[in-house]
């Protein structure tokens, strides 16, 4: 059986993508718990043993280390049935996790970042920049999941895993309250929350 090795931290949500992926498929999997605010991830030893990015997630996989969230993602639906993916959702999904990973998490990770664990506290200039453009990547997604139950059709793929990163995450870390501002992204969450195996990702990395 394949052995999968998770290097995380329970604050990522982009480690959660990845934990999240392997707890739906049931696969074991074991967590290396990184210290990422004692600097782990900065030492010059972690960068070469572990991953030259200096970034969680890395997955590996018999030993072989992958990085990269959508890479991972990616990595996993070729190879665990449960998340296999059809030559058309093949396209349909990179098109997702490349706006996931330039748009939605990349503003939405960076915003809670800075208002919830940075010291000192950012400009104020600043977070209204990063609150405009997390609220033009939210429309575009509630939007598109106003004639879908799921990111591409009608079941649950890597993309929306993706997509979910953060949005699990406590709405007073996040800055936005979703359940609210955001109904048919509410929704989506709720049947994702549904499915066998999900957790939040404090549970799930904690
Ligand atoms: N695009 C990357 C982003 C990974 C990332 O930003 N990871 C964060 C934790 S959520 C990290 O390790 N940051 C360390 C740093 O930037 O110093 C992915 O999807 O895996």
């Amino acid at each position: 059986m394949t052995a999968y090795r998770l290097h995380c931290f329970k604050e990522s949500g982009n480690s959660y993508k990845v934990g999240l992926a392997l707890s739906i498929a049931g696969l074991p999997w074991d967590k290396v718990v990184i210290d990422y605010f004692g600097g782990e991830t900065r030492l010059p030893a972690w960068r070469t043993e572990v991953n030259e990015l200096g970034e969680v997630p890395v997955l590996e996989v018999d030993g072989r280390k992958l990085t990269q969230s959508g890479v991972i993602l990616l990595h996993l639906a070729e190879h665990v049935g449960a998340l296999r993916l059809s030559e058309e959702e093949r396209s349909e999904v990179l098109r997702w996790l490349l706006f996931d990973n330039h748009k939605f998490t990349a503003n939405l990770a960076t915003y809670r970042w800075l208002q919830t664990f940075a010291t000192p506290a950012p400009h104020e200039a600043v977070l209204a920049f990063m609150q405009q453009r997390i609220s033009g990547a939210f429309d575009i997604v509630e939007k598109h999941l106003g004639t879908q139950r799921f990111i591409v059709g009608d079941r649950l793929t890597i993309a929306d895993l993706s997509l979910a990163g953060y949005v699990f995450y406590p709405k007073e870390e996040l800055g936005f309250d979703i359940s609210t501002e955001y109904p048919n992204m509410s929704a989506w969450m709720g049947r994702i929350a549904r499915i066998p195996g999900w957790q939040a990702p404090y549970e799930l990395l904690g």
